[in-house]
C-alpha cells in the first residue's frame, strides 16, 4: 500500500499489531471521548490564510530551550517501543535524530537511556515518572542527567494510570524478555501478572507515587540540575503555579486522552494557558496532532513546538527506524505546505490572527 498520510500509517500498524499491543497503544480512557476530542477539536478551529507573500523558501526551523531543531515536532514520550519493533527506542532516537528533532524518551522505555542517549544524534529529553521510593528515583535521575539527556520532562497527569478498558479485557502484560528496563537494577523493572487487570495499570498502582505535589518540582531541580518542563496541565491556574515553582517549559496534554476521560482536547485550552504563561516558559502541546495544518494552529495559538505520540508508534510497527523517519518527514512536508498556503515564510509569522482574524 502506498502511505501517504499519518491515517494510513496507523491502518498498516493496526493490521500487523496483535491485540494486546494494539489496544495498549491505541486506547485512551473509559469511553475515549477526550481521546475522539483531541482530534474533533482541530476541525472546528478554521484557518484564515494570508495571500500574496511570497513563500517560495518556508523556514520551518526553530529553536525550544536554546535547542536548534528542524521543524517544530517533537517525539513525545511513549513506552515499550519494543511491542512495535525489535529495535524499539533505538529505532526511534536514530530516526528523531535524521529529522534533526528531539526525542523525549519514556521511564517506561524497554532499552537503558545510556543506550538510547548513544545512538542520538540531537538531544533526548527524559519524561519522568517519580516512584514510591525516592531512593530509586533519585538514583534513575542522576543516570539520566550522566547519560546526556537535555532536560526533564516530569508528567503530571498521571497519579494513577487512567482506565483502558481494551488493557483490563487483555491483562495487559509485556512478554517475555521485555521490561521496564531503566528500573530493573532497581528491581522495579518487571509488570505483574495481573489477573483481573491491566498489568501496567498494577505496576502504576504499587509503584508510582500519587503523592506527588508541587513542592516535589523544587526536590526535584536540585536533584538533577536539569531543566525541567511539566507535561500535563490543561489548566491556566496550574500554569501559573508552575511558572512560581520556577519550571522551565509546560506541556499542554492530556496524556493522549489516556487518562482522565472528558478532559478537555489540548487544542481548546492552549490559547488560555500560553496568555497565562505570557511567553516567560517555552509552552508546548501534544494530543491528537496528525497534520500540517494541527502543527499549524497549536503554533498561531501560542505552541513554540507540539509534541506526536501514536504516529511514531505507527511508523515503527510499519517499518522501524526508517518508518519514523517516514512519520517524521510526512509532517515535515505538510507543515512546509500548510505554512506556505497560510502565507507564513517561517514559524514566527505563525500568530494568533491565523485562527481568529479579529486579533490582527
Ligand atoms: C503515552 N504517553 C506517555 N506519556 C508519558 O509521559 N509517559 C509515558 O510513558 C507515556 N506512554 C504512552 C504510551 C502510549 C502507547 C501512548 C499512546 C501515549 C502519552 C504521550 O506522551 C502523549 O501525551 C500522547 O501520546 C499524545 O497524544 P497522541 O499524539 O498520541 O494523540
Ligand atoms: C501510558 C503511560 C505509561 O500512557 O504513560 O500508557
Amino acid at each position: 500500500m502506498n502511505l501517504i498520510n499519518l491515517q494510513d500509517f496507523e491502518d498498516a500498524a493496526r493490521s500487523k499489531l496483535d491485540a494486546m499491543a494494539l489496544g495498549y497503544y491505541a486506547s485512551g480512557a473509559d469511553d475515549e471521548v477526550t481521546l475522539h476530542d483531541n482530534r474533533e477539536a482541530y476541525n472546528r478551529i478554521k484557518l484564515h490564510y494570508h495571500t500574496l507573500v511570497d513563500v517560495s523558501a518556508c523556514d520551518l526551523t526553530t529553536k525550544v530551550l536554546g535547542t536548534d531543531i528542524s521543524m517544530p515536532v517533537i517525539v513525545a514520550p511513549t513506552a515499550f517501543h519494543r511491542l512495535a519493533h525489535k529495535d524499539g527506542e533505538l529505532a526511534t532516537v536514530r530516526a528523531a535524530g535524521s529529522a534533526a528533532t528531539i526525542m523525549v524518551l519514556s521511564t517506561l522505555s524497554n532499552t537503558n537511556v545510556e543506550d538510547v542517549v548513544a545512538n542520538a544524534t540531537a538531544p533526548v529529553w527524559f519524561q519522568l515518572y517519580v516512584y514510591r521510593d525516592r531512593d530509586a528515583t533519585l538514583a534513575l535521575v542522576e543516570r539520566v542527567r550522566d547519560a546526556g539527556c537535555a532536560a526533564l520532562v516530569l508528567t503530571v497527569d498521571a497519579p494513577v494510570l487512567g482506565q483502558r478498558e481494551r488493557d483490563v479485557r487483555n491483562h495487559f502484560r509485556l512478554p517475555a524478555g521485555m521490561r521496564v528496563t531503566n528500573m530493573s537494577g532497581l528491581g522495579l523493572g518487571d509488570l505483574p501478572d495481573a489477573q483481573q487487570q491491566s498489568g501496567l495499570a498494577a505496576y502504576f498502582a504499587s509503584l508510582i507515587d500519587p503523592s506527588l505535589t508541587w513542592k516535589d518540582i523544587d526536590w526535584l531541580r536540585s536533584a538533577g540540575g536539569l531543566p525541567i518542563i511539566i507535561k500535563g496541565i490543561v489548566r491556566a491556574d496550574d500554569a501559573r503555579m508552575a511558572l512560581e515553582h520556577g519550571v522551565d517549559g509546560i506541556v499542554v496534554s492530556n496524556h493522549g486522552g489516556r487518562q482522565l476521560d472528558t478532559a478537555p482536547a489540548t487544542i481548546d485550552v492552549l490559547a488560555g494557558i500560553a496568555d497565562a504563561v505570557g511567553g516567560k516558559v517555552e509552552v508546548f502541546l501534544d494530543g491528537g496532532v496528525r497534520r500540517g495544518t494541527d502543527i499549524v494552529k497549536a503554533l498561531a495559538l501560542g505552541a513554540r513546538a507540539v509534541l506526536v505520540g501514536r504516529p511514531i508508534l505507527w511508523g515503527l510497527v510499519v517499518d522501524g527506524e526508517s518508518g519514523v523517519a517516514r512519520v517524521l518527514e510526512m509532517l515535515r512536508v505538510e507543515l512546509g505546505r500548510a505554512m506556505a498556503l497560510c502565507g507564513c515564510p517561517d514559524v514566527a509569522s505563525v500568530n494568533r490572527g491565523l485562527v481568529d482574524p479579529k486579533q490582527k
